[in-house]
């Protein structure tokens, strides 16, 4: 139990309710939120609720306040964790892993800085310049990627567009010395379409917004984003976001990582390119296609470092090898439209692929004679984009709400099986817990053969025109019968459109070789299968779903074989407001992640353990057996006859080096007895010294 924390501000630890009930819960967390406590515990998971104000205890004396504390020692607080996984990390030379989940605006990218910074100003205190530098480094990625990976939602204005685990590596002192970052399928529809509401990428406001003139006037770009189609819609918004400060940050980031100046140039150059790309539009005259404003191609070619004429062609032509014949075929006007759009969206997912790239070159650990033991262990943070739904769903949000629902069987494996091994290391009979499995969505997804994602690849391998409705059409035959599939074919029909497309994720092979032989080495590195000519390319590659599928699969084994630690973000109202608490909002979270279940399990099991040494140090004050100190055989026996004097001997285990208790009662108990004592001692005391006795 929470020292320092009073019933005043209810729970912190959701295990110690009186009952676990949706209700007792939920007035828990509601209290508790009101009071601005915004985290709580389970055990040790913490749940945090979105304060939506600036809270005044991330500074550096809350930070002095949690170092190499105990996670009980002090309220529930993100530091706690991010301490315990630290300490797990150092002490024991674990990998851990803090896994942060909840819907989209629910907190977990501003927790998952928090635990970084956090991170950060416990390590190195003999101030090594190169742990300096590289704790410098992983602190501004996040700025850089960011502004190319998020975006104004209508869910939330910093919204995480990808999937981010980082792995944070630290030498043999418990210094960080490098880093390694993985990202997940970003959102590249935006980049040519948002819904109503909505924003592009925060990089292209940044652009146009913050940019120099002369940076400008050089990339042909002016500053209003009404006056580009593919940010028309976004660019209307009004928001409180600093566009122009950020791109100056951005900047500024890119550089104390290491970009280079040709580099950063490429950059800008790539997303103006993006942008006259969205102002292109294709004619017709008789039987041939054509650009109708030239003069953007011109544009377009200089930025890419590349001749006008294999701009225009890339755009009209693609290249097709029939048998041994080589072709080249005329685009429709709406082909020509289709790879156009398909050319911005890749070239924008490259280029957040590369910046990642390149951050993770400069940020590895690079000298590993740091590690002279050979030890270099690691956290890993993941961030990644909340649970969604919008008035329109696509391909993407199927996707994002797949990976939540992997997350989600991981939570419900792990804690289950911590505390099932917990039990078996401490040699104390474990009691099986019922639990709602996701399992089964998991599958209705993910299954070979059986799958919506097969079902979705097999519809994609046909030759033929397939639209989305065949492929609805499929699903409904193949899992009509399944408990958890509802089709939407007659409701929305709408939410299946784009799913061919987007999966096949098509992007003409002339588009690759144009940007190959682009004369820019920046932007030629991006694109190396661009290499290949037209008879070399013969492989099928992967589709959206698959690649997707494959990177989950290997992200959370990576995940299931370090030692967990979980925050379960919630988020209290969809209006942004630091005093509301939508009670029916929360409580559908609180049921989809499964915390009333987390309690349970924690409790069914024991509430509270602590080691011997550290149980005794806390109570020991209760019986004249062990204060000031015991002079029995081992703490453990002196544990027992502690709790055997106050009588709660029928509600603890003794396990190989931790005490086990099963009621939060007995602790409640053992808490009031404590305070009696101390407060006599205290009283003791105060006379002593006035000289009283
Ligand atoms: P998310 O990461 O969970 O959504 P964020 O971490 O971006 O959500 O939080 C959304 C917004 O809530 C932030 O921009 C802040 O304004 C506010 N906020 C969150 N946590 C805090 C905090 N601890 N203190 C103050 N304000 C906070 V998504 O990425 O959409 O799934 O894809
Ligand atoms: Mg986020």
């Amino acid at each position: 139990m929470a020292e320092h924390e009073s019933l005043e501000y209810g729970k912190a630890d959701f295990v110690l309710l009186d009952n676990v009930s949706m209700e007792e819960f939920m007035a828990n967390l509601k209290l508790r939120f009101e009071k601005g406590r915004i985290y709580s515990y389970i055990g040790e998971v913490v749940v945090s609720v979105n304060p939506y104000r600036a809270m005044n205890i991330y500074g550096r004396d809350t930070i002095e306040q949690y170092k190499g504390r105990e996670l009980y020692e002090r309220p529930p607080h993100l530091f706690a964790i991010a301490d315990a996984a630290y300490k797990a990390m150092k002490r024991r030379s674990k990998d851990t892993c803090i896994v942060i989940s909840g819907e989209s605006g629910a907190g977990k990218t501003e927790a998952s800085k928090y635990i970084m910074q956090y991170i950060a100003a416990i390590t190195n205190p003999n101030q090594r310049a190169e742990v300096e530098r590289v704790k410098n480094m992983l602190l501004k990625s996040n700025c850089v990627l960011e502004a190319f990976g998020n975006a104004k939602t209508n869910r939330n204005d910093n919204s995480s567009r990808f999937g981010k685990y980082m792995d944070i590596n630290f030498d043999f002192k418990g210094d960080p010395i490098g880093g390694h970052i993985n990202n997940y399928l970003l959102e590249k529809s935006r980049v040519i379409f948002q819904q109503e509401g909505e924003r592009s990428f925060h990089s292209f406001y940044q652009l146009l917004r913050g940019a120099p003139d002369s940076l400008l006037r050089s990339l042909h770009i002016q500053k209003d984003p009404k006056g580009y189609n593919y940010i028309k819609v976004g660019g209307q918004i009004k928001s409180c976001i600093n566009d122009s400060a950020d791109f100056k940050a951005v900047a500024d980031a890119m550089k104390v990582i290491g970009f280079t100046g040709d580099e950063i140039q490429t950059v800008y150059k790539i997303v103006a390119t993006i942008l006259h790309l969205g102002n292109l539009t294709f004619g017709v005259d008789g039987d041939v296609t054509l650009i109708e404003n030239s003069k953007l191609v011109s544009v377009i070619k200089d930025l890419l470092s590349t001749k006008e004429e294999n701009v225009q062609k890339a755009l009209l032509y693609r290249t097709v090898a029939t048998g041994r014949d080589i072709i080249e075929k005329q685009h429709t006007e709406q082909e020509a439209s289709y790879g156009r759009d398909a050319l911005a969206k890749a070239m924008y997912e490259r280029l957040f692929c590369w910046i990642v790239g390149r951050i993770n070159d400069i940020i590895e650990v690079k000298n590993y004679n740091a590690n002279v033991h050979g030890k270099n262990t690691v956290i890993g943070v993941l961030d990644i984009y909340g649970f969604e739904i919008f008035q329109n769903n696509s391909f993407e949000q199927f996707c994002i709400n797949y990976c939540n629902e992997k997350l989600q069987q991981l939570f419900i494996q792990l804690v289950l099986k911590q505390e099932q091994e917990e039990y078996q290391r401490e040699g104390i009979p474990w009691k099986h817990i019922d639990y709602f499995n996701n399992q089964i969505i998991v599958d209705l997804v993910e299954q070979q053969h059986k799958g919506i994602f097969s079902v979705l690849d097999e519809a994609c391998m046909n030759v033929g025109k397939v639209t989305d409705e065949v492929f609805l059409q499929g699903l409904n035959g193949k899992l009509a019968k399944h408990a958890h599939y509802t089709s939407r074919l007659k409701i929305r029909a709408n939410e299946v459109v784009g799913f061919i497309d987007k999966n096949k994720d098509t992007l003409f092979q002339d588009f690759k070789r144009l940007l190959y032989n682009s004369s820019n080495p920046v932007l030629k590195g991006m694109w190396p299968e661009g290499k290949l000519s037209i008879t070399e390319v013969t492989k099928r590659p992967l589709t959206a779903a698959t690649l997707f599928k494959n990177s989950m699969i290997s992200l959370v084994e990576n995940l299931a074989c370090k030692e967990p630690y979980y925050v379960r973000c919630i988020k209290p109202n969809d209006v942004k407001s630091p005093l509301l608490f939508e009670q029916e909002r929360c409580r559908h979270q609180v049921e989809y992640l499964g915390l009333l279940e987390n309690v349970r399990v924690r409790r069914a099991g024991f509430a509270y353990r602590q080691t011997y040494p550290r149980f005794l140090q806390r109570y020991k004050m209760i019986s004249e057996f062990t204060w000031p100190n015991h002079d029995l055989a081992s703490d453990k026996a002196a544990v027992k006859s502690l709790l055997q004097v106050c009588g709660f001997d029928h509600d603890v285990a003794y396990g190989k080096t931790k005490v086990f208790i099963r009621t939060p009662r007995t602790l409640f108990c053992l808490e009031e007895q404590r305070a009696e004592m101390v407060q006599r001692i205290v009283l003791f005391l105060q006379k002593v010294w006035r000289g009283t006795i």
